[in-house]
């Protein structure tokens, strides 16, 4: 894993952003784009990421970003890319989708599917702060079972769409899963997804101190929470060979997992989850890992 000493110290978004105190989305972003580099163009759809931005006429990033329609953030990617080739600048500069959990398990996923099946060299990022926060809270697919949001008072009662399992059905060379709690993980997937060809899916969880209903301060913690329960496994399928990523590869013992509990119980979104459904939740995440188990077998 590459060590904190290879991180460039250049800041590619500048100081004074309109996040939330505590956002992870933020260090996610910043992380992102020091792997990335200068020589990139983004393409973000309305989320909490164009807030970050600024208003029109500003553009706190020193990247070039284009803010595109909700709906359309895989078709502008490749529209991006079209023109890159037929300037002779596509190997120069390396094109980024950057969208919520809304914009890319719901309204966007038709475009980035299309995109990817059109083999679109890009990288696709998708931060998951697990509902659509910007516009209040309202549940996404991607918002996780018994999570309430404003749409789901009493909890959701379906669970969280696979997305990068839904990536990987479209035999891509590259998917991987992140966390904002580990960046040099996150640093190390960003750097290797710029050096493939091809269509790249991240989906990073971004712990959301607003949406999710816990301190600020608690982030980092929060999102180490998710990894040391097993509730958000890190891996990569690379050309269809999946592989754990160093900080989760312990949590395979299921002894050495916490329990579940450990990581809802920290957030206001799943108060109502009473023993029963904890229960079945801790079932739910045994499943998770025993198709892990077996897909490490191949
Ligand atoms: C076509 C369309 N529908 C709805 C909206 C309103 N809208 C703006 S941001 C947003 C939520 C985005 O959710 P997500 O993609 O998860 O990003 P987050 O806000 O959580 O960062 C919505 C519904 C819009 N801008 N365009
Ligand atoms: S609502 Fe959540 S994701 Fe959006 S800026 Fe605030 S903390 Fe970040
Ligand atoms: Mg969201």
């Amino acid at each position: 894993m590459v060590n904190v000493m290879e991180i460039p110290e250049e800041e590619y978004i500048n100081p004074g952003t309109r996040m939330c105190s505590g956002c992870s989305m933020a260090l996610i972003y910043r992380i992102a784009l020091k792997a990335l580099g200068p020589k990139t163009i983004l393409t973000v759809p309305a989320s909490c990421l164009t807030v970050l931005h600024g208003m029109q006429g500003f553009c706190t990033t020193k990247v070039s970003v284009l803010h595109t329609p909700f709906a359309t953030t895989g078709a502008s990617a490749s529209g991006i890319v079209a023109s890159l080739e037929e300037k002779g600048l596509a190997d120069e500069i390396t094109v980024v989708g950057f969208a919520g959990d809304g914009g890319t398990a719901d309204i966007g996923i038709q475009a980035l599917s299309g995109a990817v099946e059109r083999g679109t060299n890009f990288i696709y990022a998708c931060y998951d702060n697990e509902a659509y926060m910007n516009t209040g809270v309202q549940r996404s697919g991607s918002t996780p079972l018994r999570a309430s949001t404003a749409t789901t008072p009493g909890g959701k009662t379906r669970p969280k769409k696979n997305m990068p399992k839904i990536m990987e059905a479209h035999g891509i060379p590259y998917v991987a899963t992140a966390n904002g709690s580990y960046p040099l993980d996150l640093y190390e997937k960003f750097q290797k997804a710029k050096d493939i060809k091809g269509s790249k899916y991240i989906h990073i969880l971004s712990a959301c101190p607003s949406g999710w209903g816990y301190d600020p301060k608690d982030s980092i913690k929060i999102g180490k929470l998710a990894n040391e329960t097993g509730f958000w496994p890190l891996y990569e399928v690379i050309e269809g060979k999946f592989i754990l990523s160093p900080p989760s590869k312990k949590y395979l013992d299921p002894s050495k997992r916490k329990p579940v509990e450990e990581y809802l119980k920290t957030q206001k979104r799943f108060e109502k989850i009473n023993q029963e459904e904890m229960t079945e939740y801790q079932g739910y995440i045994g499943d998770i890992w025993d198709e892990i188990e077996e897909r490490l077998k191949k």
